[in-house]
């Protein structure tokens, strides 16, 4: 039998799992699809598609090499990824739009839920030898209108120095740098990880493949994620970055919003960095 490490992942071992873990997120058991609204939005979408093969002149050679990509995007399990780096960002904006609190941002397509729950404070569940710069990763969780949230929920989940996530790399334990957190009755919290690395899409499938082809790069800016939430208050999903990331301004899935910008400082334990951020919660209208 071989072991298998981070090293030996691979765009179709992420993709699958990412197929998997979006099937069994009983996302689907939601949609409400009328005849009106699906004949709307597909009849654009088709129409869009048509305008641009006419007005570019496309092919038969270049419809046979988008037939060929699109079966290996499904080939390589990438749906997920595809739509959550390249169309995501859109569905967010519209559903936060009437938000006065956190905006927030895409939720990717690396979320697992119900990681294991601490309360703060509380370090992330993570190797002995986990590699990387510490971080302590502090704030308060409130309303729009100043009070403070006591034991909201901080789900956070990010990748590791090397940019893997645990889950979706094999060789990685199950819940590495994934936890829940309660806050306390003042809606504080404190939480101790590693500075997660910047991250390359898997750049050997049909994604890094398309990427490849287009001339573009396949990289997000190292990233937080995360899930805020609050009795009688909408679910936050946010991502925070970290300032003088070289792909804050080109991040590959348009998910880097100003107020996402993390000010990162030295820890005052004098062991790395420490950054504190306040969220947000809009109640429930
Ligand atoms: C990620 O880590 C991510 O956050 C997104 C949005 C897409 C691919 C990988
Ligand atoms: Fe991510």
């Amino acid at each position: 039998m071989t072991i298998e490490t981070p090293a030996d992942a691979t765009a179709a071992k992420s993709g699958n799992a990412a197929t998997d873990s979006f099937r069994n997120s009983g996302k689907l058991a939601k949609v409400d699809a009328s005849t009106e609204r699906v004949n709307l939005l597909a009849s654009k979408l088709v129409k869009a598609a048509n305008d641009i093969i006419l007005e570019e002149r496309v092919s038969y050679d270049e419809f046979n090499a988008l037939k060929a990509w699109l079966i290996k995007v499904g080939d390589d399990g990438e749906w997920p990824l595809f739509l959550d780096v390249w169309l995501e960002h859109s569905v967010e904006e519209v559903a936060t739009d009437h938000r006065e609190g956190n905006k927030g941002s895409i939720e990717g397509p690396y979320y697992v839920p119900e990681a294991p729950s601490q309360n703060s404070p509380a370090t992330i569940s993570m190797r002995e030898d986990e590699k990387g710069t510490n971080l302590l990763f502090q704030g308060q969780v409130r309303s729009t209108d100043g009070s403070a949230l006591k034991n909201a929920k901080i789900e956070l989940w990010h990748a590791d120095e090397e940019g893997f996530y645990s889950q979706f790399a094999p060789g990685i334990p199950e819940w590495n740098l994934r936890g829940t957190f309660i806050a306390d009755e003042e809606g504080n919290f404190q939480i101790n990880t590693m500075q997660p690395a910047p991250y390359q899409i898997p750049t050997d499938g049909a994604c890094g493949q398309l990427i490849a082809a287009a001339g573009w790069h396949a990289w997000r800016p190292a990233h937080l994620h995360l899930k805020v939430s609050a009795e009688g208050h909408e679910l936050l999903t946010a991502q925070l970055y970290f300032p003088g990331d070289e792909h804050n301004d080109d991040d590959i899935a348009s998910a880097v919003k100003p107020e996402l910008l993390l000010d990162v400082q030295p820890a005052e334990s004098g062991n790395g960095k420490q950054v504190t951020y306040d969220f947000v919660l809009d109640p429930v209208k």
